[in-house]
């Protein structure tokens, strides 16, 4: 993936998850987008920088009002229900620092969108018309016939997603002039080879714009479950229109205009990609229309798949986030997805490749690594960290190998959105302080009593607790309970300050732990998966 090139430092740096249909529970899928967002979120925020996190929920059109009436419910009643008892909990429970859950239903949204159509209306860009063709209520979006997979009958076609069939819509409403954005997006895209990561997603949508671009049909008439066109109020906005608008409403847009210039244009759209062709097609379009400046970033994630499948609210093979959290923790959930599968690619959730990674790199290398350095300053200095009173070669590729691997960690993750490269790189850097323990021995160096085996003892002793407090650090965004109980252990924060305020730039700054820090056992971060099915 290809590096973010340097954001204008007026702004803040802003990013956004899509804001989810709420017809169902969360699932896997969704966390997964939303916990990377968080993990860049809070690298940024460990940076320094005046970072802002939007997610919510997308609460209108037909799927919405569909499953509510199955339930007997208003589909107002149904959102406020599944925001309050499933989607907020779950992202509290995933520790996500969101600054903002927008809900489309919420007046400070609707009224908003109501201005920008009014706006495009008032510039001509919109039109009446009629449309024919085919819709999948499941993907909420218009298909062409050769997107769709043979039925059961002839006349049958069905959504290559959901699988169900698709229905024939026949309806006179109102169009947005999309078609003619077609020269100036191409224009954009080429001017901005960045602007659609990864790769393979820029090239799918070139290859779909440069075929052809249809104008959009944006209003609905047969029902009215949406928010009202205010020169028309038989139709309501289709739902994608008004749902891409989350992005501008909740950072100010026509409200508090200083908070919009300050956090508009987004940096970094994090998107499904399913759903690429809204954000990189449809929504440029729509902003140039009014005038307004274009999100800098799109980034597609691949999707987690169960048996060849998309991970849908339909084949979860009941797994859901918090049945994974209950048995790894929040830590380890955090971590997994983000580390086992390169962002942008699909990839397989399996439980025997979670238990692998969660016993090997999180319980062995890490944890075992920070209750080991803590024992042994217990046993042999009190608790009390000694002074590195002896560092020499060995102990210089340490910080050395920190350097690398703090500058590897915050190109790859705070630039690249390349998670699980950062992430190794940070595991890496564990190996080789726990390759350093092997080799120096300091359980022997201890049975030796001279003062050069003393000051040797001492000098290992500081070099894996200082190794530590910058895990800890390079680790908080995304495993930040460990990450809090590591910087416990080491009795770092009465010297240096709360972790959430270290800063990247100082990580890899060798020797900012000092001697006479009050170490202590703590808790253990990744306990044996055995004793907690135990417990
Ligand atoms: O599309 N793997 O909402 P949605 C990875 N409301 N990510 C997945 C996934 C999977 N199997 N399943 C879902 C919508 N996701 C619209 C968005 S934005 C203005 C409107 C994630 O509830 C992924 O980020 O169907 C995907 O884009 C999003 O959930 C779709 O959620």
């Amino acid at each position: 993936m290809a590096a973010l090139a340097e954001h204008p430092r007026t702004g803040a740096y802003y990013v956004t998850t899509p804001i989810y249909y709420v017809n169902d529970r969360p699932h896997l899928g969704h966390a997964y987008t939303t916990v990377a967002g968080d993990v860049l979120t809070r690298w940024h925020r460990q940076r320094g920088e005046d970072v802002w996190y939007l997610t919510g929920t997308d609460e209108h059109g037909q799927k919405i009002l569909r499953t509510a009436e199955a339930h007997g419910v208003t589909p107002q009643e149904w959102c406020d229900k599944l925001v309050e008892e499933a989607w907020k909990p779950l992202w509290e429970h995933l520790r996500i620092a969101n600054d903002d859950f927008i809900r489309t239903t919420e007046a400070r949204h609707t009224a908003r969108v109501q201005e920008f159509v009014q706006d495009l209306h008032d510039k001509g860009e919109i039109y009446r018309g009629s449309y024919t063709g085919l819709y999948c209520v499941g993907c909420e979006e218009y298909k062409l016939p050769g997107e769709l997979l043979p039925g059961a009958t002839e006349d049958e076609k069905l959504c290559p997603i959901h699988k169900r069939p698709v229905e024939w819509l026949e309806e006179e409403n109102w169009f947005f002039r999309l078609s003619s954005y077609r020269p100036k997006l191409l224009e954009f895209y080429a001017a901005n080879p960045d602007f659609i990561q990864p790769a393979a997603a820029r090239n799918e949508v070139l290859r779909f714009v440069e075929q052809d671009l249809k104008d959009l049909s944006i209003s609905r008439s047969t029902f009215d479950w949406g928010v009202p066109l205010p020169w028309d109020d038989k139709h309501v906005l289709y739902v994608w229109v008004d749902a891409l608008q989350n992005y501008i409403t909740a950072a100010g847009y026509g409200a508090d205009p200083e908070r919009f210039a300050r956090l508009w244009p987004a940096s970094v759209h994090l998107v499904g990609k399913d759903i690429l062709r809204f954000h990189a097609v449809i929504w440029p379009a729509m902003l140039m229309a009014a005038g307004l400046p274009l999100p800098r970033r799109v980034v597609a994630n691949g999707w987690l798949m169960v048996g060849g499948e998309k991970m849908s609210k339909s084949n979860l093979t009941g797994i859901a986030p918090t049945d994974l959290t209950a048995h790894f923790g929040v830590d380890a959930y955090r971590y997994y997805f983000l580390r086992a599968i390169p962002y942008g690619t699909d990839g397989s959730f399996s439980w025997e490749d979670f238990t692998a990674r969660y016993t090997s790199e999180l319980a062995n290398d890490f944890g075992n690594l920070a209750s080991r350095v803590a024992a042994m300053i217990g046993k042999y200095h009190g608790g009390v960290l000694p002074a590195a009173t002896a560092h020499g070669p060995a102990e210089q590729a340490v910080a050395d190998a920190l350097a690398r691997a703090a500058a590897e960690a915050d190109r790859r993750i705070g630039e690249e959105l390349d998670f699980a490269g950062g992430l190794a790189a940070v595991f890496e850097f564990v190996k080789a302080v726990n390759g350093y323990l092997t080799e120096q021995q300091p359980w022997k160096t201890a049975k030796t009593d001279t003062d050069e085996a003393r000051a040797r003892l001492a000098t290992v002793l500081y070099t894996a607790a200082e190794a530590l407090r910058a895990t800890a650090v390079l680790l908080n965004p995304v495993m930040p309970g460990a990450a809090a109980k590591l910087w416990d252990s080491l009795g770092a924060e009465p010297a240096l300050g709360a972790l959430a305020d270290q800063r990247l730039a100082d990580v890899a700054d060798w020797g900012r732990l000092p001697a006479g820090a009050a170490v202590t056992k703590g808790d253990i971060l990744f306990p044996r998966l055995e004793e907690k099915n135990a417990s």
